[in-house]
């Protein structure tokens, strides 16, 4: 990142969540056994959307959160900026701050200057990708007093290696920026959250960003953008799979579809293909057969009521401690406690 900066990889390892984000890293046996799975699955085929972030990925990823269709960045930017003092004064001086799907870490450094205010601060930035958490180190370095030990990995790899260096008494707080978690399926949200919370202790801290529920038409824009970024962003996904797998997806031959779900408050992504095809995935052995009009799911991004997100933190273990929500466009950053 997801990505956000770079999200990562992938839906079929660690805990595997359909349609979860940057849960594992996971060798190319693994992930190439989970594509076929996933684009064979009788009624649905699917991608994990993991696949979306590779080098070009996640610049177009970042394109995205400057598109004036896209509001959900400067949102979340917005508010941790409001909440980083408070957030600072809550977790008390010299935390250990992990960030999940880190990216460049460009959200976060409201929130270690403020910390930074009270004291020294440690700071584990944890991304699949290795330039995105190089950008974040040399965007972070002139910040005195702050200790950055960037985590090449998986969220939960990632972060159970974070807290192994915890100092004793160390107050931990985990950031989960920018809407990440809307990126997981509904069914595996609450298992990933109480894992998390498994591994923190008491008083720890969870700073979780989430986009909320917003007219249809604003999220069909931010998903389906006119400068049709959000379509070369998805059609990406196919170039990645050709790259991992010696496939020949031409990309020409798919259309970009993003179709906002009122049922599931949720905007599903789709490549539809544009007429009758076969494709061949040489290196796992796979011949795909697409009608015309077949859809290929890619992504999930759900959209949630704060009362909603108030019950996931309780069913984690986790108390909602504050909520800040932007006035320009509804996105909510939650601070939960661990209890
Ligand atoms: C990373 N994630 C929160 C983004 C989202 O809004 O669900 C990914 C994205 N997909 C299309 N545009 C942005």
């Amino acid at each position: 990142m997801p990505l956000p900066g770079s999200v990562a990889f992938p839906a079929t390892c660690e805990a595997a969540p359909e349609g979860a984000p940057a849960l594992a890293g996971g060798d190319a046996a693994t992930r190439g056994r989970g594509v076929i799975e996933s684009l064979t699955r009788p009624g649905l085929r699917e991608i994990p959307s993991t696949w979306l972030y590779d080098e070009l990925g996640s610049v177009l990823f970042e394109a995205i959160t400057l598109l004036p269709e896209y509001g959900l960045t400067r949102a979340d930017e917005r508010v941790i900026e409001r909440a980083a003092p408070e957030i600072a004064r809550l977790m008390g001086p010299s935390p250990l701050v992990v960030e999940l799907g880190s990216g460049s870490g460009k959200k976060t450094a409201a929130i270690l200057a403020a910390s930074l205010e009270l004291g020294p601060v440690d700071y584990t930035p944890i991304d699949v990708s290795a330039s995105a958490l190089e950008a974040c180190r040399e965007k972070l370095a002139e910040m005195p007093g702050l200790r950055v030990f960037p985590t090449e990995g998986s969220y939960l790899g990632g972060l159970a290696r974070a807290l192994a260096h915890r100092a004793t008494g160390q107050p931990v707080l985990v950031l989960f920026l920018g809407s990440t978690i809307g990126n997981f399926s509904r069914r595996e949200l609450p298992p990933f959250l109480r894992r998390i919370r498994g591994m923190l202790r008491e008083r720890d801290r969870f700073l979780v960003g989430a986009d909320l529920v917003k007219a249809a038409a604003t999220l069909q824009r931010a998903y389906d953008d006119p400068a049709g970024v959000t379509a070369a962003f998805n059609k990406n996904l196919l170039a990645h799979l050709n790259a991992a797998f010696d496939g020949n997806f031409d990309l020409a031959r798919f259309a970009h579809e993003a179709v906002y779900n009122e049922d599931e408050r949720r905007i599903e992504m789709y490549l539809r293909s544009e007429e009758r095809q076969t494709v061949h995935l040489q290196a796992l052995d796979l011949h795909l057969t697409l009608e015309r009009g077949e859809r290929i799911r890619t992504e999930l991004s759900h959209k949630f009521h704060s009362g909603e997100l108030d019950a996931l933190a309780h069913a984690a273990g986790f108390l909602p401690e504050r909520e800040w929500i932007d006035a320009e466009w509804p996105f909510a950053e939650c601070l939960w406690r661990a209890e």
